[in-house]
């Protein structure tokens, strides 16, 4: 179905930012494809290759843009690489706050290498990510776009093999 007949909860056209950490636990739930779940710790990410992203912002229109911030952690590329098993294939991720917020990540958008890469951010400024920044925040540096796929304390990455 096209628009406007079906919305998608997880593709925003706008969205007033909910202000505060739905819970005070950062980890959050890995579905993969093939129905098996991993709970992600922060430890966990610590013990995953750690990517530095310089010259981020978060450009909302509503709210202003902020930034230059330099966000690090773990790209869902190295995340996927190590929790998906190799022959496991995928289509998009939903990744959805715990605040019920989200974005879709399609398979496409990683496998392009000359942009800039889908981060789950731990740090900002070299500090650790405060719970009320956002820890574990998911940056999309490409987006412009009110900043509707900087999703702040993901608790679900739901790993679909299946496009729709
Ligand atoms: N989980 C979650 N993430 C979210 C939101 C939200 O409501 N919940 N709002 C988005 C929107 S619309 C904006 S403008 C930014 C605000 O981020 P900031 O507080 O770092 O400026 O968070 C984005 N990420
Ligand atoms: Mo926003």
């Amino acid at each position: 179905m096209t628009f406007p007949a079906y919305h998608d909860p997880l593709q925003p056209h706008a969205h007033d930012p909910n202000p505060e950490p739905p819970s005070d636990d950062p980890a959050f739930v890995l579905h993969r494809p093939d129905h098996v779940a991993h709970t992600i710790t922060i430890r966990a990410l610590d013990e995953l290759p750690h990517t530095i992203l310089h010259n981020c912002y978060i450009v909302s229109t509503g709210h202003g843009t902020s930034g230059p911030f330099t966000f690090s952690g773990v790209t869902l590329r190295d995340l996927l690489a190590h929790y998906l098993p190799p022959d496991v294939a995928w289509q998009q991720a939903e990744v959805i706050g715990g605040d019920g917020f989200g974005t879709r990540v399609w398979a496409t958008e990683l496998e392009q290498e000359t942009i800039r890469p889908i981060l789950l951010a731990t740090h900002r400024n070299g500090v650790p990510l405060t719970r009320a920044q956002g820890l574990v925040r998911l940056i999309v540096p490409q987006e412009k776009d009110d900043a509707l796929r900087q999703v702040k304390w993901i608790r679900q990455l739901n790993v679909l093999a299946t496009g729709s």
